[in-house]
């Protein structure tokens, strides 16, 4: 998979390629991550890339020549892909998206810095994305968030196991984590953990990730599917509320 990311602080973004597992997938050749500076699509001696609002207000607006200029480069070296800007008005990035985006061959994501970009700009964009609603300086921090979110799906990037068991991946939140020691501070790690009953610790698992998610996120417990594993954990959950309320 290739991924370009267009912004004007190219050394604020690199950093998404040069850390973890990330890192690791990109000296793999399971992912290219291309960088472009913006304003090596500026024509002037100032690389300008922003100019005054037409019809009044504060802040900047970013020209739209330089980035006419980039996909004119973009298709011509590196052929079609799906662009995506970064934007509070964007459809909210979920795991859904993430995994829907992990398909494409080729995706370009522009960062937008100041009030925004010149709206004329949007007929090379494919997609809007939004992480969240609250307004940012820039948007190259969601551009990373949608790579380290995405390169999780490709596969190689990660164990699958490990997506599989994913918060989100099954509408569940992730059952709780333990390593050694086996107490701290005089918690210990629940038996059943260490107990090599395999069958019996996957049943606590998924009873931990029905309970938390029922607490924490009910919203996402009403699409979660049920199979077998989860009828057996919610049947030993209710037999526990219920001695316990004996
Ligand atoms: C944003 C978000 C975001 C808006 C103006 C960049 C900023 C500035 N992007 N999810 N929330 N972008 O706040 O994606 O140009």
């Amino acid at each position: 998979m290739r991924i370009g990311i267009v912004t004007i602080f190219p050394d604020f973004v690199k950093v998404v390629r040069e850390y973890g597992v990330i890192a690791q997938a990109v000296e793999n050749g399971l992912l290219h991550i291309d960088i472009f500076n913006l304003r090596d699509f500026t024509t002037d001696k100032h690389k300008v890339v922003d100019d005054y609002p037409y019809g009044g207000g504060p802040g900047m607006v970013m020209k739209p020549e330089p980035f006419f200029r980039f996909f004119e480069f973009f298709q011509s070296n590196y052929g079609k892909a799906y662009v995506i800007l970064t934007s509070p008005q964007g459809r909210r990035l979920d795991n859904k998206v993430a995994m829907e985006l992990a398909s494409k061959e080729q995706i370009v994501i522009i960062c937008g810095r100041y009030e925004g970009i010149d709206e004329r700009v949007m007929k090379f964009v494919d997609d809007e994305i939004s992480i969240g609603d609250y307004v940012l300086t820039g948007g190259e921090l969601p551009a990373m968030v949608i790579v380290d979110a995405v390169s999780r799906f490709i596969p190689g990037v990660v164990e699958e196991e490990s997506v599989k068991n994913d918060s989100f991946y099954n509408n569940l939140l992730d059952h709780p984590h333990y390593t050694r020691p086996r107490e701290i501070d005089g918690m210990a790690v629940p038996e059943v953990l260490i107990s090599g009953n395999h069958e019996e610790i996957e049943l606590w698992r998924r009873k931990e990730s029905l309970k938390k998610t029922m607490l924490k996120r009910p919203d996402i417990f009403m699409k979660h599917e049920f199979d077998e594993l989860d009828k057996k954990a919610l049947i030993s959950l209710f037999r526990e509320l219920i001695k316990d309320a004996r």
